[in-house]
């Protein structure tokens, strides 16, 4: 997969030469261009932005630099373009796995109080353009935001996780788990201060692992995010596990 990043501090995206990232790069899975909007600002001091019309506070990006970058970046080609913004869609793991499979992206993150809206105009008519959110706080500018996309994504093209089955079992992910939070997990020592690892799990008993994980999955989702479960897509083992958390005195939304 190919992906351009338009920005004006391209050294922030340092972090992709590391860990998962740096090896899909290395591996030739992810091809990641950056790009330093100012090359395209010809005015001495390279300036990028301009105060807003109508007034009010900030500066607004200058559509003129925005529409030269992007035409050169782009050439003949259409690829996908996402510009961050806190009043975007929300970007979910379900945008994750359509990124993922699509041949070419290019994110276009703002700094200042964005980029002149005729931008998103032209390319919205000429590219398919998302405006997209990473949650309901504001950043200082789109660039941490195309780090936490890029990363979601990457993570999700063939050949870049060890294990091949990670990413399946994904809270958020399609599947059997779907919208479930995942439970707790464990590693070796048995006992760790005075904690023991629940028994089940050194049991060797794989059918009540499964059934164990998935309660486990069932009560820290009820307990913290209730909004995500569908009870008509629970099947009757579940129910009568959420009916035992409720004899437990564990919180259970209705
Ligand atoms: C400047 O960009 C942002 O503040 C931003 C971008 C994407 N998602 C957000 N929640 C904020």
């Amino acid at each position: 997969m190919r992906i351009d990043v338009i920005s004006i501090f391209p050294e922030y995206f340092a972090p992709l030469d590391v860990s998962l990232m740096g090896k899909a790069r290395a591996k030739g899975i992810l091809d990641v261009r950056l790009h330093q909007l100012r090359e395209w600002a010809h005015d001495v001091h390279k300036t990028v932005d301009d105060t807003p019309y109508g007034g009010g506070p900030g500066m607004v990006m200058k559509p003129e630099i925005w529409g030269a970058a992007i035409d050169d970046v782009i050439g003949e080609g259409s690829p996908r373009l996402v510009v961050p913004t806190p009043s975007g869609r929300p970007f979910t793991q379900a945008v994750a796995l359509e990124y993922a499979a699509e041949p070419w992206l290019l994110f276009a993150p703002a700094r200042y109080e964005g980029i002149d809206s005729r931008v998103m105009i032209e390319y919205g008519a000429r590219l398919r353009l998302d405006e997209v959110s990473i949650g309901d706080y504001v950043l200082a500018g789109g660039e941490a935001a195309v780090l936490v996309m890029i990363e979601a994504v990457a993570r999700l093209l063939p050949g870049v996780l060890g294990n091949a089955v990670s990413a399946v079992d994904d809270s958020f992910a399609p599947g059997a788990m779907e919208n479930l939070l995942e439970g707790p997990v464990f590693t070796k020592p048995p006992v760790w201060r005075g904690h023991e690892v629940p028994e089940v799990l050194l049991s060797g008993h794989h059918g009540k692992i499964a059934r164990w994980r998935r309660d486990e999955a069932l009560r820290r989702t009820l307990r913290k995010r209730p909004e995500l479960i569908e009870r008509g897509e629970l099947s009757p083992a579940d129910l009568r596990a959420i009916e035992s958390f409720r004899a437990d005195g564990d919180p259970v939304a209705d």
